[in-house]
């Protein structure tokens, strides 16, 4: 049963002190306090819609096979939301753990780029990222900052081809070897952290599962009690930007 908790006790700064690898899991609330809106507002309820689609058929394999132009237009939208955010005390609190344990990784579902902005250096972003595209005709994938964007579909740099958005849609497999990489720091890691994320989207739902059947004690940061919970050793109740900092208070 999972303890539910509304600071960092004592005890759990004892756990965080004496772990050697850790591994994070980040979803849409990790940057919320940033600005950029969540798939689910909160309250478990309402799935993000926009022209009165899902997210989960404007972001889908179906969609960009039937209207690309579409598809590139909602992540324009997308871009424009996120072009004024910037990293919260949560990505910046993480971007200092990443210096203090032996090995550290940090896994996001997140495409906004926030916590590279924040100076993580170890991230693998398991559903790619927006401000980047990749070629159609030769795979390439390459930067794109320009928003709106001039163009829909950007040019490819190298060969000129048309390019889609370099993230994963749903009914798409994530990038060769990412989920790989994240299984295997999951299976590795002593302390796992779920933070800002309601953990119904897989295979990345399935990382605090792997890690805790490996033997890792599961820490939850979120405002909300989630699919996980139970599953967790501690649920820290509370807003990442809030609770992340905790950690790296003097010791007393
Ligand atoms: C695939 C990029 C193989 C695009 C995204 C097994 C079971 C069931 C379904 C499936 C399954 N396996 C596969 C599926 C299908 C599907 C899936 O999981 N569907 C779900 C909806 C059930 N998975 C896939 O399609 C994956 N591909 O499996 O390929 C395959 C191939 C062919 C056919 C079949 C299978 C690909 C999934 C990736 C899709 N791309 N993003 C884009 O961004 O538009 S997923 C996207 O949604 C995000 O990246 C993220 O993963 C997810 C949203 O979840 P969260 O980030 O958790 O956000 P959410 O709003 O839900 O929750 C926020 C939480 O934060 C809340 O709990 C809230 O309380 C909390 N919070 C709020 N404020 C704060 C906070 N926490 C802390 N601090 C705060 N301040
Ligand atoms: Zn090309």
């Amino acid at each position: 049963m999972s303890i539910l908790l509304t600071e960092v006790s004592d005890e759990l700064l004892g756990i965080f002190d004496g772990a050697a690898r850790v591994a994070v899991l980040t979803g849409a609330g990790v940057s919320a306090e940033s600005g950029v809106p969540t798939f689910r507002g909160g309250g478990g309820s309402e799935i993000w819609t926009w022209r009165g689609r899902p997210v989960t058929e404007l972001s889908s394999a179906e969609l960009i096979a039937t209207d690309p132009k579409l598809v590139w237009e909602w992540f324009d939208y997308r871009r424009a939301l996120l072009k004024e955010c910037v990293p919260n005390e949560g990505h910046n609190a993480l971007a200092k753990w990443e210096r203090r344990f032996e090995r550290f990784t940090l896994i996001t579902q997140n495409i906004d780029g926030l916590h590279r902005e924040a100076g993580s250096m170890n991230i693998l972003e398991l559903h790619g990222n927006i401000w980047r595209a990749r070629c159609l005709r030769c795979a390439s994938s390459f930067e794109v900052r320009e928003c709106p964007l001039e163009d829909i579909p950007p040019r490819c740099f190298v060969c000129g081809g048309a390019s889609r958005p370099d993230v994963v849609l749903f009914g798409e497999f994530l990038p060769e070897g990412v989920f790989d990489r994240a299984e295997e720091a999951a299976a590795a890691a002593d302390l796992f952290f779920v933070i800002g994320t309601s953990a119904v989207v897989y295979p990345a739902a399935s990382l605090p599962i792997a890690a805790k059947q490996a033997g890792a004690r599961l820490i939850e940061i979120n405002p909300e009690q989630t699919d996980i919970s139970l599953m967790c050793d501690v649920t820290l109740l509370g807003n990442a930007g809030e609770i992340l900092p905790q950690f790296l208070k003097e010791r007393g």
